[in-house]
Formats: C-alpha cells, structure tokens, sequence
C-alpha cells in the first residue's frame, strides 16, 4: 500500500490569480476532484515576483516572461498538488490547449477563459517539471499532510 502510494505520480496545479480573483476555485478544483484524482497539498499564496521568475525560468528568453511574471506575483495563487495514475497528462488535458481560443469546450480555459495571456491555471507539462515544480513550491513537510480521500476520515 504504501509503497504503491510512494510511486504514484503527482502534478503540480496552479490557479492563477485571475482564476483566483474570478471566483473560480471551486469550479476547478472540482473537476480534479471527480476525475477521481487526490488532493495531496493546497495552499494559497502570493508569489514574489523573483519566484515566478524561477517558477517560468524556461520561458525567459519569451518576449512575455516579464509580464507574466508581473502576472503570476500580483495577487493570491492557489498552489496545488495532484496525484493519480496518468495526472500529468490527463491535468493538462482537463486544463486544456495554452491559448484559450484554441481550447476544447469542455476544458477549463474552454469554458472559463478567453485569452493566452489570462488562461487561469497551470499545469505541469511533463514529470521533470512536475517534479521540479512541487519541489519549489511546497516544502516535503507540506506533502503529508493532506488526508481527503482518506478511510480514516469515513470509517
Ligand atoms: P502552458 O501554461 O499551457 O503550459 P506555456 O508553458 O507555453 O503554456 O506558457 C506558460 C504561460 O505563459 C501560459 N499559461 C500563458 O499564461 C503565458 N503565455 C504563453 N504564451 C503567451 C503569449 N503568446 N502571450 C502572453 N502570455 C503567454
């Protein structure tokens, strides 16, 4: 059981602060939710704008990287991480194609978003970032604590 747990895949998941702002919290972490995907950590956070730096640091030769930056670190990010089988795949394709106009109805920035540059949420885009990623935004600690699915919690 526990060895099984320790191998499963997990994704990093943001709701960016225009998903934040809009009210879109619930509708989103609902979708992971009855995917069947567990919640393993969540937390909101304001990211300096040195972090987001390091958080896109493969988008910086990207003539946006500044502002999205800017972006990222203006308001509260809710930080999540996801785990199931196939969740860095799948989470993307929940989320949906990068420019919202290109997006299937039916995803997330299909239904919820217009354009690139306020597409509401990021997803890891393949196990290294995911791995990289949950390491720079939570703290090992932090990866333990979240117990919704749990048994224990129902029996
Ligand atoms: P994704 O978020 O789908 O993995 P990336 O990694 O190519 O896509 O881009 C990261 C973020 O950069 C996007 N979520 C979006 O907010 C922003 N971005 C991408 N392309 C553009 C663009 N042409 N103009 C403005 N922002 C962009």
């Amino acid at each position: 059981q526990d060895a099984h747990a320790a191998e499963m895949e997990r994704t990093f998941i943001a709701i960016k602060p225009d998903g934040v702002q809009r009210g879109l919290i619930s509708e989103i972490v609902a979708r992971f939710e009855r995917k069947g995907f567990k919640l393993v950590a969540i937390k909101l956070v304001v990211p300096s704008k040195d972090f987001a730096q390091k958080h896109y640091h493969d988008l910086k030769e990207r003539p946006f990287f500044n502002g999205l930056c800017d972006f990222l670190s203006s308001g509260p990010v809710l930080a999540m991480v996801w785990e199931g089988e196939g969740v860095i795949k799948y989470g993307r394709k929940l989320i949906g194609a990068t420019d919202p106009q290109k997006s299937e109805p039916g995803t997330i920035r299909g239904d919820l978003a217009v354009v690139v540059g306020r597409n509401i949420i990021h997803g890891s885009d393949g196990p290294e970032t995911a791995k990289d990623e949950i390491k720079l935004w939570f703290k090992p600690e932090e990866l333990n604590t979240c117990t919704i699915n749990s048994e224990k919690w129902v029996y």
